[in-house]
């Protein structure tokens, strides 16, 4: 789909405006989209795994922990697949509001990726580097966005979501280093060339929805403060839009539709597309690539 292919159906939930925000910027914020009785739904089920994760000890296939998680003072960074651990996150986008944004943006066709819960726990939840998302899950078009619901207030002091308007329009950067190893994050080089001074930074009230397309560069700083900033993270495409490489977060619900039909044709964009390393075998998280802590090397061809 392409952006005036999505503007032949009418928006079900926001204003032909922001759309157009959207498309002009990578990016938006919804304050407030996600009522109450969502929250709370949403809120237990958060509860109820991170429960789970206090008897966890290594980070696994769901679970990634921040070092010094605990039984007694739990500090998950992420939990990945969340709709495969309980039911709600699931419901959220077929039964929700969040299903609707999604067509307003990628249009009435629209199918999942994939989903996680990144944590940001209270003084010290860890820093997300500048980054674009096509690099991890290359799509045949760019109608591919991240969709994330502020399960509390999200303030400037917690690490909120910052995006860099504009930069969907420009280069895709390499996510690999000087020596091939995949970093998951823009070299240091390139985000020295990044305008600063533009970035849009997504606060809101708990149930605001942070959008932004998977070729802009965004990130978020540690979060300082004395609350938590969890984030339930949702990487929808158009239906027309087909991943070209393995999904590193497996989940029963892949590729499954969640408004409108499926695709008859896939809808391929021209140009060259770095590929990812080969995750079919497992991947833990954006915060193990960014830390050192997960190291792939790129594919034959780089
Ligand atoms: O949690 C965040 O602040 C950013 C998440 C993100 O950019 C990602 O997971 O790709």
């Amino acid at each position: 789909m392409t952006p005036d292919d999505v503007r032949r159906t009418p928006c079900r939930v926001i204003s032909e405006t922001m759309r157009e925000a959207y498309f002009r910027d990578g990016g938006i914020c919804v304050q407030g989209l996600i009522g109450p009785d969502w929250l709370s739904r949403l809120r237990a089920g958060v509860a109820r795994l991170v429960e789970r994760g206090r008897s966890i000890t290594r980070p696994d296939a769901v679970f990634d922990l921040e070092p010094d998680h605990s039984p007694e003072a739990p500090r998950l960074r992420r939990v990945s697949s969340p709709c495969d651990q309980e039911p709600v996150f699931w419901e959220l986008l077929t039964e929700g509001p969040l299903g609707d944004l999604a067509a307003d943006l990628l249009g009435p066709d629209v199918k999942f990726y994939q989903a996680k819960i990144n944590f940001k726990w209270a003084r010290g939840g860890a820093e997300v580097q500048w980054h674009q998302d096509q690099p991890f899950f290359p799509h045949t078009n760019h109608a591919v966005a991240t969709f994330g619901v502020y399960l509390e207030d999200c303030g400037p002091d917690q690490g909120p979501l910052r995006i860099l308007p504009g930069s969907h329009a420009g280069p895709i950067y390499s996510h690999y280093d000087a020596n091939g190893v995949w970093r998951g994050a823009l070299t240091e080089a390139d985000a020295a060339t990044l305008d600063l001074s533009r970035i849009a930074e997504f606060t809101g009230p708990a149930g605001s929805v942070t959008v932004h397309n998977y070729l802009t560069v965004h990130g978020s700083r540690r979060n300082l403060s004395d609350l938590g900033r969890p984030l339930l993270l949702y990487v929808l495409s158009a239906a027309d839009a087909m991943p070209y490489t393995a999904q590193p977060l497996k989940s029963r619900y892949e590729q499954r539709i969640i408004r409108g039909q499926p695709a008859r044709m896939a809808h391929h964009e021209p140009g060259r597309f770095r590929l990812p390393p080969d995750w079919s075998g497992g991947y833990r998280s954006i915060f193990a690539s960014q830390q050192g802590e997960e190291e792939g090397s790129a594919p034959a061809m780089m």
